[in-house]
């Protein structure tokens, strides 16, 4: 039996205390992430840093003893890998290269290509596997393409994905072979990652909520399931996580369909109800309200001793329902995870 609690628990099994981890848990709201950033110059280029990338993977896990670490990158860097331009702006997020027509994805590079952007993430699994505390799984990780799409055509973050959602309506021809585009090249990226050495991945839909019902099954469960599959034919073992954030009652249909052994929750869905439609059939990870990391007091303790009782009668592995924000304390990430262990 593995001596890595998250591998045990993605294999299905009820563990007396859940393994922790948290989203974004190298991130601004650590002093030591800021310094390491400040080093790097920007934050592309501390993603494409490997031995600075791996230092602020590791500076979590030095300080809370988490259960896992994960992969210090974006989920833009495949756009950037696929020929978009992209940057980010200071306190305002990323921009990235519009596509809106079927000439704009033409003129992305060739799959074959992407290797030439993303080989320093390579090179930072494979510090990570290197200096990991043994008993500490590496988490490697892409974007669905769903999400990732809502960036490439918005050339930006959108608070309701409107541009994509237009694009799907109006040329869904461009769409779709955009989605298509994305999948093959997330495949071919989370293979080299788990060649590289992460043993397990995870994969972000953080708009899967922005999708119109109709389309949910169309444009996130199925794209989802041919990463779950293509990654299955290399790796029959290899535990992988989905995250359709925002998807609500389809939660349960994502991972009968997929077939991911693990799902992570967010803050919206009552652990009650995971408990009884989800959580028989998958690991759940999740889903403390990250605001609770700010605010801290007995209803972050209070709160953090809900989710493990809630998930306690199947397998869990303790999280955020999203990532953790920069004004966060990092003295209530001690506060939390004493409630978590005791
Ligand atoms: O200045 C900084 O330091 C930038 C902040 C930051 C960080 C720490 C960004 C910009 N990305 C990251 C790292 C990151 N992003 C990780 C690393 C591992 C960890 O969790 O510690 C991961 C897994 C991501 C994934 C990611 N990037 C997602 C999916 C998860 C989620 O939060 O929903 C998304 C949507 C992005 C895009 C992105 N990257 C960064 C920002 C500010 C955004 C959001 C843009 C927007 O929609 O406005």
């Amino acid at each position: 039996m593995s001596d890595k609690l998250l591998l045990r628990a993605l294999a299905g099994e009820t563990l007396p205390t859940p393994p922790v981890w948290m989203m974004r848990q190298a991130g601004r709201y650590l002093p030591e992430y800021r310094a390491t950033r400040a080093q790097a110059g920007s934050f592309l280029d501390l993603c494409y840093t490997p031995e600075l990338a791996a230092e602020v993977t590791l500076q979590p896990i030095r300080k809370y003893a988490f259960d896992a670490a994960i992969l210090f990158a974006d989920i833009l860097l495949v756009p950037q890998a696929l020929g978009a331009d992209l940057t980010f702006v200071q306190g305002e997020g990323p921009r990235l290269s519009t596509i809106t027509s079927a000439d704009d994805l033409a003129r992305l590079g060739p799959l074959d290509a992407i290797d030439e952007v993303l080989s320093p993430v390579y090179e930072t699994v494979r510090i990570l596997r290197r200096e990991l505390p043994p008993e500490v799984p590496l988490i490697g990780f892409a974007g669905a393409p769903w999400t990732v799409a809502t960036y490439m055509i918005a050339g930006r973050g959108t608070p309701d994905q409107a541009p994509a959602r237009r694009l799907m309506y109006g040329d869904t021809t461009t769409f779709e072979a955009l989605l298509d585009k994305i999948t093959a090249a997330t495949i071919h990226y989370l293979l080299k990652q788990v060649e590289a050495g992460a043993e397990v991945v995870k994969i972000f839909d953080s708009w899967a909520g922005a999708l119109p019902g109709p389309v949910f099954e169309k444009y996130a469960i199925a794209p989802g399931k041919k990463i779950v599959d293509a990654l299955r034919a290399e790796h029959p073992d290899l535990p992988i996580i989905g995250f359709p954030r925002g998807a609500g009652g389809n939660y349960a249909t994502f991972v009968e369909q997929t077939g991911v052994q693990g799902v992570a929750l967010d803050t919206s869905v009552d652990p009650a109800w995971a408990a009884k439609h989800v959580q028989p059939h998958a690991c759940v990870q999740g889903n403390l309200d990250p605001l609770l990391l700010v605010q801290g007091g007995e209803a972050l303790t209070k709160a953090t001793k809900d989710v493990v009782k809630g998930f306690s009668g199947g397998a869990h592995i303790f999280n955020l329902g999203h990532g953790i924000t920069p004004d966060a304390s990092p003295d209530n990430v001690h506060r939390m995870l004493e409630a978590v262990r005791g």
